[in-house]
């Protein structure tokens, strides 16, 4: 069977079990694709992240997960390396700036057996958000710390500085400027956060995020990314999981923190993102008339997954010990349950090239 094949078999193969949704395991035991328990003497490893752009750095986790390493230095790897990649234009280096053209970052890390939280938020000239975010989930007090005073932070800890902001970026915001203007676009449009949860083989469970949040907020906004129980949350006793979207909704339901306590309650990672989403979906619908973009991601203490979202064209990328990095795209029915595919070597092509194309200013 060829690659793809065996990806789009066992990708249909996920969906009965989701519609199954089969129970939680008990620790040292998994249930096998065809629904039998096995159990392992040892924790099996695994990453799973928002969006396609995190595949690259999934893939290098997945690496340093398979030799053994822990999944603080796996996850904050991952995230840097989307940070790095300048045509993302909604994390790190290339993001997208606020109002006043200035490229205000968040991010955020999770210790899920210390419970340790790390979070910069609205820090500007700095490469690597995430790492900040993660030296600053070691300190006891002062472990989320805004603008000035975490650029402050990172200077005196010897962070790469770094200007943010790219001609692409500035091409961009001048073409948003004038769309605006012509077209009375709303400000807020387009948006991938990195977030991601990852378990290694030791069972430590980690969380992270890292974003430039919406294109054209005000200065000083900050959404749910660095927001802990909002754009992440990690327990390694249960699991993790991570939001994209628009950060003041997903706010309203504390959807992260939500999920990783539906998991606790012994739903599976799919059930538990599919309730979340759809419970918050309603709730806004219901007495705000809308619900903004809701996409989730969770992985628990056993490495099973899920994602839920209530978008269409939300993408994920996901590695376990069993699996290889592999992107999917997903597809919400309508009744609010979230099915998922691999992504065709067609659409992934076209991705990269609507990424890397030139920008052509109006
Ligand atoms: C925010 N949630 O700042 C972020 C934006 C985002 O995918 O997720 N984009 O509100």
């Amino acid at each position: 069977m060829t690659f793809r094949r065996h990806c789009i078999k066992e990708a249909a193969e996920q969906v009965i079990k989701l519609k199954q949704h089969l129970p939680v395991q008990t620790l040292g035991c998994r249930t096998d694709r065809c629904g039998t328990t096995i159990r392992r003497d040892k924790i099996m490893w695994g990453m799973i992240a928002t969006w396609r752009m995190a595949a690259e750095g999934v893939e290098k986790g997945a690496h340093m997960l398979a030799e053994g390493q822990n999944a603080g230095d796996a996850i904050e790897t991952a995230i840097r390396e989307v940070e790095d990649f300048p045509y993302y234009k909604s994390v790190g280096y290339g993001g997208l700036p606020n109002e006043e053209m200035e490229v205000e970052l968040d991010a955020a890390y999770m210790d899920g057996d210390t419970l340790d939280i790390g979070a910069v938020a609205a820090v500007k000239d700095y490469a690597n958000p995430v790492s900040i975010a993660r030296r600053l989930s070691r300190e006891k007090v002062n472990s989320m710390l805004v603008g000035e005073g975490a650029e402050k932070f990172a200077h005196k800890e010897g962070f790469e500085r770094k200007n943010m902001l790219t001609d692409r970026a500035k091409a961009h915001y001048r073409n948003r400027v004038k769309e605006q203007r012509e077209l009375e676009l709303k400000p807020y449009s387009g948006h991938d956060t990195v977030g991601m949860v990852c378990l290694d083989s030791a069972g430590k469970v980690t969380a992270a995020t890292s974003t430039s949040g919406l294109f054209m907020k005000k200065k000083g906004r900050v959404g749910d990314s660095p927001i802990a129980g909002s754009g992440f949350y990690a327990d390694s006793k249960v699991g993790g999981a991570s939001a994209t979207g628009l950060g003041e909704d997903l706010m309203k339901g504390c959807i992260s923190y939500e999920i990783v306590r539906l998991m606790k309650e012994g739903m599976h990672p799919q059930e538990a993102c599919e309730t979340a989403v759809n419970r918050l979906d309603a709730e806004l619908k219901a007495r705000r008339g809308e619900a903004g973009d809701l996409s989730l991601i969770a992985m628990n203490k056993d490495g099973e997954w899920g994602v839920a979202t209530n978008i269409e064209g939300f993408s994920f990328a996901v590695v376990t010990e069993e699996k290889e990095t592999q992107v999917y795209l997903v597809e919400r029915q309508e009744d609010g349950h979230c099915t998922y595919a691999p992504a065709s070597e067609e659409w992934m092509e076209e991705y990269m090239r609507t990424r890397m194309a030139p920008v052509v200013e109006k």
